[in-house]
C-alpha cells in the first residue's frame, strides 16, 4: 500500500489521527500537497461518497470522514496557503442555504487565499441576502457559492437575482461550484461561471477580476 492509500483508507475509516501523521509523513516524503489531497484526501472522500450512497456506511461514518479530512487539510493549509503578496482581490464565499457541507467551499477558500485573495467566508447555510450583503459591506468583485445538494442548488440563483436586484450584477460576478453543479446550470442561472474544482475556482476568479 502506497501513502497515498493509506491516507484515501484511513479517511474512509474515519482516523482523524491517522490521517493527520500519515499526511505529514508524505510530507515529509517530498509528496507534492496537491497530490496529498487529490490521491489521498478527495480519493478517500469520493470512496465515502460512494459507500454512503449504496448504504453500506451511515451518517454517523459520514461525519467521521470529514472530520478526518479536516485534519489532513489542517496539516496542508499553511502549504497550499504559502504565498500572498499583494491581495488580487476579494471574494466572498460560502456554503447556500439549507446546505451544511462545507469541505470543498473551504478548499475552495484556502486555494483563493493561496492565490493571493482576500477571502470573506460566510460559513455554511448561508441565506441569499447574506451574500448580498457582504459583498455590498466588503467591496468585493466575486461571491462564490457552493452546493453539494441538488435541492439547495436552486438557491443559487435567488443569489444571482438578489444581487441584481441589489443593481449589484456586472460589478459583483459570481462563481458557483460542488459536485452536482454544472456549466450547464451556471448559464442557466445567469452565473459568470462554474468552477469544476477548487484549482478552476481561482483560475476563474482571476479572470473574473482581470488578473
Ligand atoms: Co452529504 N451528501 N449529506 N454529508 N455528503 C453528499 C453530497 C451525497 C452526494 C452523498 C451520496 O448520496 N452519495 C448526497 C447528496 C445527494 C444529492 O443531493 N443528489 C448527500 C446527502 C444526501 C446528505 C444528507 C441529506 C444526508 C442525510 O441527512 N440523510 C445530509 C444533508 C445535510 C445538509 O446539508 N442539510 C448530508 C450530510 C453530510 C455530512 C454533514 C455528514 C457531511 C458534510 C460534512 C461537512 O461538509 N463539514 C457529508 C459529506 C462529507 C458528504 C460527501 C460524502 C462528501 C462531500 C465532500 O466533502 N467531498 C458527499 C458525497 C460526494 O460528494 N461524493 C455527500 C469532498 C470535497 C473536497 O468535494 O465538496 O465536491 P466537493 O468540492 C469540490 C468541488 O465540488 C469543487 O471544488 C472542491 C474541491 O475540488 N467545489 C467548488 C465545491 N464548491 C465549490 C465552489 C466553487 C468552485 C468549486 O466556486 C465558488
Amino acid at each position: 500500500m502506497t501513502i497515498l492509500d493509506a491516507i484515501a483508507r484511513a479517511l474512509e475509516t474515519g482516523d482523524d489521527e491517522a490521517v493527520g501523521s500519515q499526511t505529514r509523513a508524505a510530507l515529509a516524503a517530498e509528496v507534492p500537497a496537491k497530490e496529498i489531497l487529490d490521491s489521498g484526501l478527495i480519493r478517500g472522500m469520493d470512496r465515502v461518497g460512494g459507500l454512503f450512497r449504496d448504504g453500506e456506511i451511515f451518517l454517523p461514518d459520514v461525519l467521521l470522514a470529514a472530520r478526518a479530512m479536516d485534519a489532513g487539510l489542517e496539516v496542508l493549509r499553511p502549504l497550499l496557503e504559502a504565498q500572498a503578496v499583494a491581495p488580487l482581490g476579494k471574494v466572498v464565499i460560502g456554503t447556500v442555504q439549507g446546505d451544511l457541507h462545507d469541505i470543498g467551499k473551504n478548499l475552495v477558500g484556502i486555494m483563493l487565499r493561496g492565490a493571493g485573495f482576500e477571502v470573506i467566508d460566510l460559513g455554511n447555510d448561508v441565506a441569499p441576502e447574506r451574500f448580498v450583503q457582504a459583498a455590498q459591506d466588503s467591496g468585493a468583485q466575486v461571491v462564490g457559492m457552493s452546493a453539494l445538494l441538488t435541492t439547495t442548488m436552486p438557491a443559487m440563483r435567488r443569489v444571482v437575482e438578489q444581487l441584481a436586484a441589489a443593481e449589484l450584477k456586472g460589478r459583483v460576478k459570481t462563481i458557483i461550484g460542488g459536485a452536482p453543479v454544472t456549466a450547464g446550470y451556471a448559464a442557466e442561472i445567469g452565473a459568470d461561471a462554474h468552477g469544476f474544482d477548487a484549482a478552476a475556482a481561482v483560475a476563474l476568479c482571476r479572470r473574473l477580476v482581470g488578473r
